[in-house]
């Protein structure tokens, strides 16, 4: 029996090192490590079922496949490669090489697929993505008070007095930042939920408030109107390190206590408990996806900031609004190659469908797709899916089809992190942590890697892709060893980043212009309305799978399934079970609804990752639009309607 490091790359703040052990050239089983004390030892279900649902699953693609007259054909890789580079070749010939867009999903950002880009870089430019289907929009907004978005180390909420998880659930999404913040409950902490669902965290939280979906800064602005009026703020703080609080505070007098809460559908009572708790310093606001999905969704995460500034909660252990780190920030991005041509074109994320089908001169005409599946997760799937297969040539590299890649032309069998030599950052940590190759590729499936400098070597530029991943990964992550990193002792275990801060800010100086804290100073209006589609529609992140990697063992289980307030479900007169058509403005879907008194009468609830193939693809209802600030993905701005079936 022999224990190998690794980390689980899959799209999760977590990046948990595993303990992988292997008996007589098989994986036996995936266990928690210890040697990172963030993930500490256990692992999500998700990953602790890695082995059978994907890496031994018989769903797994092992070998290249084309399509032909409609059905997949097995081939080797010297017939894929070369058909990939004719193609990718030709097109560049014929259309100008920004006729092809390389899309970078979410399901794999590691060190080594920087150089993703420098191929295509190398190949002359081409189109790529702007803007984000995840978390831009509050990041914006972060960016907007402080210059640049830090987070306190997530041990440091072990020092909080009061813990606000805003529009976040981390009993599913981030496992060990809860088990973290329930360590912290147990120390004497209150733990405070603000969701318009009454999620896993809620239901352990001290204090829930089930906010109107998209109203948080008006709930921020009645928490701010509350500390005005106590004189609960940090006068030092607020006169020398900071900017347009007086117009901040005219924003704060403009609406009455009573208005701000009526807007948000909460109890005045309830907000003033809050008020009362997130001033026993320090106090800490996690933020979490939830907010970011809506139009003026950087407003939320813009209150929150300026909540921590007036109460003296900035730049103090314990203190601070964490939203998130940069997975990739430890790296050095010039290897992606972006200063090697100007040749270069950006289509908008959230709007990808769109953008493929309005880009001229060049239109697109070849799209090179890694790790995501767009055709289910990015919002308005008809326009996509239509957006996709009015190219000439679409390749993809994954590891399994699914709505995306049954799609393709062309499949390239990738390797997972059992795999692969490399690095992985993290979004929810500090640590950067090693990928080990456990066994050899399994079948012909291949690293990206690998990938990519078979297909230089085609296309004449082998040389400046080539290296071994140890090469590159010495070059990718000089940075860290400028550190004080050592890169072979990083291959064997995680380590925190040196220069990570443990308390971001605590030097009070920011990266502004005006080197101040900004105060936010105008919140537009927030709710829009649509009479004829009276319900939100929330679909958040489920506990037992990642993004669409769902077991195929749930695929077969009849339609997308959501949860409606037992109220609506008697208004509608729906039974428990019963298939009704829910209608957005772009599209309806049949799916089957269930009673459940943790939503909200105005709100229904359902799961993001369905496939659209198997009935369960939400996004077929979302609207496809671009937020007003950061380039993020409101996916939360659609609202639906319910029709009976007959
Ligand atoms: N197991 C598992 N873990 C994951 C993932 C996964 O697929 N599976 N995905 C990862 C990814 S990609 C991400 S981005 C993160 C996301 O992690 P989270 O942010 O925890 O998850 P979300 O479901 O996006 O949203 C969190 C909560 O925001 C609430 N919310 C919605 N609208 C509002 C609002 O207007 N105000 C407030 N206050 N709350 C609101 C939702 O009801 C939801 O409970 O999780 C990561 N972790
Ligand atoms: N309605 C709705 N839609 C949403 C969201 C929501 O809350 N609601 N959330 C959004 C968010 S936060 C995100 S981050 C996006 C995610 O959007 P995507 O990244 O497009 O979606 P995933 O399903 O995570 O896709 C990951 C893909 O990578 C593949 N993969 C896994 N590991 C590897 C690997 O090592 N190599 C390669 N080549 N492929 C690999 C998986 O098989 C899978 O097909 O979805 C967004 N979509
Ligand atoms: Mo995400």
């Amino acid at each position: 029996m022999k224990n190998i490091i690794t980390t689980c790359t899959r799209d999760c703040p977590g990046s948990c090192t595993i303990q992988v052990l292997l008996e007589q050239g098989t994986i036996k089983k995936l266990k928690g490590s210890g040697e990172n004390p963030f993930t500490a030892g256990f692992l999500c279900p998700s990953t602790s079922n890695f082995l059978r649902n994907r890496f031994y699953s018989s769903h797994r693609i092992l070998h290249p496949l084309k399509k032909v007259k409609g059905s997949w054909k097995r081939i080797n890789w010297d017939e894929a490669l070369d058909l990939a580079a004719k193609h990718l070749k030709e097109t560049a010939e014929k259309y100008g090489s920004t006729s092809i867009l390389y899309y970078q999903g979410f399901g794999a950002r590691t060190a080594l697929r920087i150089l993703n880009l420098r191929f295509f870089n190398l190949m002359g430019g081409v189109s790529t993505l702007k803007g984000t289907l995840c978390g831009g929009t509050g990041q914006a907004g972060q960016e907007m008070d402080m210059g640049i978005r830090i987070s306190h180390d997530p041990m440091d909420h072990l020092n909080s007095n009061c813990i606000i998880i805003w529009g976040r659930n981390p009993a599913h999404s981030d496992i060990h930042l809860w088990r973290i913040l329930r360590k912290a409950q147990k120390k004497g902490s209150i733990l405070v939920v603000i969701d318009p669902i009454k999620t896993t965290s809620a239901h352990q939280s001290d204090l829930f408030l089930q906010i109107k979906p998209g109203t948080d800064p008006y709930l921020g602005l009645a928490l701010a109107k509350i500390f005005l009026q106590e004189e609960i703020q940090a006068e030092e703080f607020i006169k020398n390190n900071t900017h347009k609080f007086s117009k901040f505070k005219k924003l704060v007098d403009k609406y009455s206590l009573d208005e701000l809460c009526r807007l948000c559908d909460l109890e005045i009572e309830d907000v003033s408990n809050l008020a009362g708790l997130y001033a026993q310093k320090p106090s800490s606001i996690i933020a979490g996806w939830g907010v970011h999905r809506y139009y003026q969704g950087h407003l939320s995460l813009r209150m929150m900031d300026a909540l921590c500034a007036i109460s003296g909660n900035l730049g103090i252990s314990g203190g601070g609004v964490s939203q998130g780190f940069d997975e990739l920030g430890f790296f050095d991005h010039k290897w992606a190659g972006n200063k090697l041509t100007t040749n270069q074109r950006k289509l908008s994320m959230p709007i990808i469908g769109e953008e493929i089908l309005r880009a001229q001169k060049p239109p697109i005409k070849l799209i090179f797709l890694t790790a995501g599946n767009p055709l289910a997760m990015a919002p308005n799937s008809h326009k996509v899916k239509k957006a996709f297969k009015s190219v000439d040539y679409f390749i993809v590299a994954d590891q399994i089809l699914n709505d995306s890649s049954q799609e393709a032309d062309l499949f390239l069998p990738t390797t997972t992190f059992l795999e692969e030599k490399d690095l992985v950052g993290s979004y929810g940590h500090n640590y950067i942590s090693p990928l080990n190759p456990v066994l050899k590729p399994l079948g012909e499936s291949r690293s990206e890697l690998w990938i990519f400098q078979q297909l230089a070597k085609r296309l004449g530029f082998l040389k400046e892709m080539s290296g071994t991943p140890d090469e590159w990964i010495e070059k990718i992550a000089q940075p860290l060893s400028n550190q004080g990193i050592n890169l072979e002792e990083l291959q064997k275990k995680p380590m925190r980043v040196p220069q990570a801060p443990f308390t971001p800010y605590n030097d009070h100086k920011f990266f502004n212009d005006s080197g101040k804290f900004e105060f936010v100073n105008k919140i537009p209006i927030l709710i829009t309305k649509n009479e004829d589609y009276p319900f939100y529609l929330l679909s958040t992140i489920p506990q037992e799978w990642v993004g669409s990697e769902i077991p195929e063992s749930e695929h077969k289980k009849g339609y997308l399934t959501v949860n409606i307030h037992p109220e609506t479900m008697k208004n509608y007169q729906l039974q428990n079970g019963e298939m009704i058509l829910l209608q957005s403005t772009i599209s309806e879907l049949k799916v089957e609804a269930y009673s459940s008194k943790n939503v909200r009468k105005d709100t229904i609830l359902t799961y993001r990752g369905g496939w659209v193939k198997y009935n369960k693809g939400v996004n077929i209802l979302t609207e496809d639009m671009v937020s007003k600030e950061g380039e993020g993905t409101p996916y939360y701005e659609t609202r639906v309607r319910i029709k009976k079936l007959a």
